[in-house]
């Protein structure tokens, strides 16, 4: 394939250099193919229509304590803290995100294939399922820094070459989320707007897009028109609760100046239909442990 076939090919361009833009997404975003499952058919209707669902208690209250265990042990661990796939905050040092978990731990890898999460994903891409990137997210108290609003299937499109927005993530709270200790924003029926971001990617971005994005957010017209079009939802609920949202929901987070940490185990699911080309928008593709390329699909 030539540049200028997947440049007429890409329905989704983005970070060309020229000004943003709106374009309707043309896919659908819960998916036909897979019959039956731990999804009922009101969620899967929630998620098509706002692009998430909620599932109240997707780990019981002594699973909770186990992965908080696993999650306290590995940010522990100097082998971990020293590792590539570790991320820490920008201003305090402190551990923000461990990539590639579900390669790192018995236990999340153990989550991955649990029926309860595995099926689930199944039902939304309607086809079998692959993770294209999981980490666990600690935001600490005082000094947890959000992140601002952005699609992430922008990125996976423009830096890890994900061809259409048939993934979505799973938020499993390991703390409790209140309006105030920095939990999610989203925009609900925004999941159907691709915006297509300004300016370019510089060479090797993730090293600080991690820790704080600027490339590929929209710019403040835009979350404007969204915001005042859709509404602003927010995730919250107790450890054990998950969030399920579409890979092209518009959302964001703010900085948690509470004592109360938040920490969280964040997978994401792609249909080994949508498997990754070429970057849409960079020079290479992202390292494997932040946007997997063996896309062989998971079994239980
Ligand atoms: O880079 C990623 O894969 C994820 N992280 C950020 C800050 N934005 C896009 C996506 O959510
Ligand atoms: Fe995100």
């Amino acid at each position: 394939m030539t540049v200028a076939d997947v440049t007429t090919q890409d329905r989704y361009p983005t970070r060309r250099g020229t000004e943003s833009a709106f374009i309707e997404r043309t896919d659908p975003v819960v998916w036909p193919g897979v019959r039956s499952g731990p999804a009922s058919a009101e969620d899967l209707a929630a998620h098509d229509e706002k692009g998430f669902h909620t599932v109240p208690d997707l780990l019981s209250p002594a699973e909770v304590q186990e992965y908080w265990q696993e999650l306290d042990r590995l940010t522990r661990d100097p082998e971990v803290r020293a590792d590539e796939r570790t991320v820490v905050e920008k201003n305090s040092g402190q551990v923000r995100s461990l990539f590639e978990v579900h390669r790192t731990s018995e236990l999340i890898a153990g989550l991955v294939r649990d029926p309860r999460v595995l099926d689930r994903a199944r039902q939304i891409l309607g086809s079998d399922v692959y993770v294209h990137q999981s980490r666990i997210n600690y935001m600490p108290g005082f000094k947890g820094s959000g992140f601002y609003w952005h699609s992430d299937f922008e990125t996976w499109h423009a830096e890890d070459g994900l061809p259409a927005p048939r993934a979505v993530s799973m938020s499993v709270a390991l703390t409790d989320n209140y309006p105030f200790n920095g939990g999610l924003m989203v925009m609900p029926g925004a999941q159907r707007t691709y915006v297509s971001c300004a300016g370019r990617t510089p060479g090797d971005n993730y090293k600080s897009s991690l820790k704080e994005q600027k490339v590929g957010v929209p710019g403040e017209d835009d979350i404007t028109r969204l915001g005042y079009e859709h509404g602003i939802e927010q995730f919250t609920g107790p450890a054990g609760s998950a969030l399920w949202f579409d890979s092209n929901t518009m959302h964001g987070s703010g900085n948690n100046i509470t004592p109360f940490p938040r920490s969280n185990i964040f997978i994401v699911f792609n249909s080994v239909h949508n498997a990754p080309v070429a970057p849409f928008a960079a020079e290479r593709p992202r390292p494997e442990f932040v946007a997997a390329r063996d896309t062989a699909p998971i079994t239980r």
